[in-house]
């Protein structure tokens, strides 16, 4: 046989808004290069400083694991020696029926988040398998959900524009977001509106690379967006820039309102907000009269205790403009509502299987380290990789060590967390399994083929979780169902948007744009999802559930004497915690530092680069300190992933966050963390 060289379609699968469409060259079964494809619309052949090198350190990394593996040496050491996958899944499987037997399958805790964001990958069989055991379910909302509640609030529904349309835009801000750094493929259209003569606004309390780049940089204080988002109502309203047939036809709730952002002069927006009021005052007007008008939020405002309450509050500002209308305005945050709603979830996720108690991702450090009842003895971690991404570390750690929990980890490295398994399986890449990636920063399904066979004995998340079932002797046949079964499950739903968009033409073209129409604004006339139809200014399903009806700024973290506010955001050369363990990512991302405000650092008698203690309750980390005007006084800045401190420690910013809940849609207000900092001589 001659050589075969073939090129194989996928997209990445990392948990990013950009899902890039790339192309992978196989030759007698190897992958030889993989390249971003340049023929897609969004992300046009473009792949990013993580992903750019993806064959060499991810799927043939050296330190990839291959192999099951069972711990010998104590939890934490991260020693394991091979094993078969027979012995594997006996051990895994006898020890959990033992637990079940003993405490109740309650007892067992699944714990995943979006490592794999791909759509099987990330949820399928695993849902069914945990919720026909009745082992406790999780829920996965450090990410998103509080941004969505808040949406839905004034909405019925976190749906927005197409981003693709941003090009349609006059005025867009980046509201909270690091575009350039998160959400890269994205730039290239607010470039070219920008260019077509649209402003574009950061509203950031960082001086981020996004911030750099924008025509202007509006630096509130973190947590205070909903004061400011109330300043500006409070001006549009009394300035009569409101866009009344629009608020008057699909809307309810506008008095009510109009007495709420009575009560927010700029004076006062201004005290709250540290902006100043002549700031907002032209914030307000350019933003009120500059049509079409563009809010585009990502996460960073939903990491603080009032996270949903700041979303809830923004996504009032273009019902008063009326910016829906225009094509190109209105609020664009996630496609992820809308890719999903097309698609036969029900049938997928089987959600109704799900009966048992429900525990909140962010308490795992409290989950594990209190005797709940009953117990979690068994944890079952994939897709993510909570020893570094969950607020308060230490209290997390505390309870991976636990002898008594007995902890799977299914990755493809030997992460923070598999370093306390009992058992680490080996999970595939990307261009190892099949999936179907609903982007949640456009509006393109992309199919992922499988380039090459799974590497040494790893196996997809559905094939680990059908061989589980197997091994657990259950037999309910939708535990069983293929990867190509599952995918057509989910695709055979009737919504419009998916029209025309069949397997066949997935498994040809790769990606497919959602079937919508061309010029699709969708609440143009109005439309929402709430009951009434209506955006909702005063919320009674809101004041039901004990909150304000009405926006509000509420934001009172505890601050126990900690002088300064700690922002742990994303950085270019990580995914989150990914992507960490490889020198060329760690050297470019430099070793882990505090940045912060020169006032604070003179309060301080600190010098730029000075050796510092970072501490709070929770924890300390030492590191060197960097003294800029990117952060407002009183802030301080860290990078989130998994950095070397100046004694080559891998630390996590999280040693230092707090479990705060956010005020609903369970969050988590990792950016509500307070610290002081102090030199170490
Ligand atoms: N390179 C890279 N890209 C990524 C990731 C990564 O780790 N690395 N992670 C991916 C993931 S999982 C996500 S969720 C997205 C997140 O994408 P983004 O939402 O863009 O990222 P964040 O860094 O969480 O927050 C964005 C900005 O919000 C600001 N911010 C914090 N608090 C406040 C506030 O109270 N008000 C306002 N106005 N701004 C505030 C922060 O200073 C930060 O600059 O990025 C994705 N893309
Ligand atoms: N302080 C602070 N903490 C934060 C944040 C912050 O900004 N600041 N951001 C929060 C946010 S928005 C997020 S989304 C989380 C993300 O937190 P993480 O869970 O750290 O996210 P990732 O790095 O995307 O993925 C985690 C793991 O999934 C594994 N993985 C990838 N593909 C597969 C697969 O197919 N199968 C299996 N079994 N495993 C796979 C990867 O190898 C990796 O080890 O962090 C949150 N934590
Ligand atoms: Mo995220």
């Amino acid at each position: 046989m001659g050589n075969s060289l073939e090129v194989i379609r996928g997209a990445c699968g990392h948990d990013c808004p950009d899902t890039c469409a790339w192309l992978v060259e196989v030759e007698d079964g190897d992958a030889k290069s993989l390249v971003g494809d340049p023929e897609h619309p969004f992300t046009r052949g473009g792949l990013c400083f993580k992903v750019n090198h993806y064959l060499e350190e991810r799927v043939y990394h050296p330190d990839r694991v291959l192999y099951p593996l069972k711990r010998v040496g104590p939890k934490g050491l991260g020693k394991f020696e091979r094993i078969s996958w027979d012995e594997a899944l006996s051990d895994i499987s006898q020890l959990w029926k033992r637990i079940i037997n003993e405490y109740g399958a309650e007892a067992i805790l699944p714990f995943s988040f979006a490592g794999n964001q791909g759509l099987i990958q990330c949820a399928s069989i695993d849902r069914r398998l945990f919720a026909t055991l009745g082992a406790s379910c999780l829920d996965r909302t450090l990410c998103g959900d509080v941004a969505s509640a808040g949406l839905i609030a004034t909405q019925g529904t976190p749906i927005g524009i197409d981003p693709e349309d941003i090009v349609h835009s006059r005025f867009i801000i980046l509201w909270g977001t690091n575009t350039i750094v998160t959400n890269l493929h994205l730039w290239p259209y607010v470039r070219e509106a920008q260019q077509k003569g649209a402003r574009v606004v950061v509203v950031d309390p960082v001086r981020t690379r996004t911030a750099e780049a924008a025509d202007w940089h509006i630096a509130p204080r973190p947590g205070s967006d909903a004061a400011l988002a109330l300043g500006m109502m409070h001006v549009i309203i009394r300035d009569r820039l409101v866009d009344q047939d629009y608020v008057d036809c699909y809307s309810t709730g506008f008095e009510e309102l109009s007495d709420r952002a009575r009560q927010y002069p700029p004076s006062r927006v201004a005290e709250i907000t540290g902006i100043l009021a002549d700031e907002i005052e032209r914030f307000a007007r350019e933003y009120a009269v500059t049509q079409p008008s563009l809010i585009r939020p990502l996460i960073g405002m939903e990491h603080h205790q009032n996270g949903a309450m700041m979303f809830r509050t923004i996504s009032c500002l273009p019902i008063l403009t009326g910016a829906w209308r225009h094509r190109g305005g209105g609020l664009a945050r996630s496609t992820h509502a809308l890719q999903f709603s097309t698609l036969n979830l029900e049938a997928l996720y089987m959600p109704e299987l799900e009966q048992s108690r429900r525990l909140n991702m962010q308490d795992l450090g409290d989950i594990l380290c209190t005797d709940l009842d009953p117990p979690v003895k068994a944890l079952f971690v994939y897709n993510c990789n909570p020893a570094v991404f969950v607020p308060n570390q230490q209290r997390v750690i505390e309870g991976l060590k636990r002898e008594d929990v007995f902890t799977v980890v299914h990755d493809l490295f030997n992460t923070e967390t598999a370093r306390y398994a009992d058992y680490l399986l080996p999970a595939t890449s990307q261009v190892e399994s099949l999936d179907l990636v609903p982007a949640w920063g456009h509006h393109y399904l992309s199919l992922n083929r499988p380039a090459i066979e799974p590497r040494g004995e790893s196996v997809s998340n559905t094939e680990m979780f059908r061989r589980l079932a197997a091994a657990l002797e259950m037999t309910e046949a939708y535990l069983f169902e293929s990867d190509e079964e599952l995918l057509k499950t989910a695709l055979n739903s009737d919504h419009p948007f998916l029209n025309g968009i069949t397997w066949q033409r997935l498994w040809e073209d790769g990606y497919v744009k959602l079937n919508q129409p061309e010029d699709w604004r969708p609440f143009a006339e109005g439309g929402f999802a709430t009951k009434s139809g209506k955006a909702e200014l005063y919320s009674q399903t809101l004041k039901e559930a004990g909150h304000d009806p009405l926006p509000a700024h509420t934001w009172d973290p505890p601050r126990n004497g900690y002088g300064l506010q700690l922002i742990t955001g994303k950085v270019l050369h990580f995914l989150n915690s990914s992507y960490s363990h490889f020198d060329r990512h760690q050297r470019a991302a430099k070793q882990l530092f505090i940045e912060i405000n020169p006032a604070d650092a003179s309060a301080r008698s600190l010098k730029e680069d000075d050796l510092v203690r970072v501490f709070n309750e929770f924890g300390e980390l030492t590191m060197p300190c960097r003294i800029s005007n990117r952060v407002r006084p009183g802030i301080a800045w860290m990078p989130f992933g998994w950095l070397f401190d100046h004694e080559g420690q891998p630390r996590s910013a999280n040693a230092i966050t707090p479990t705060i809940p956010t005020d609903w849609g369970g969050g988590s207000a990792f950016y509500d963390a307070f610290v002081e900092v102090e030199a170490i001589f």
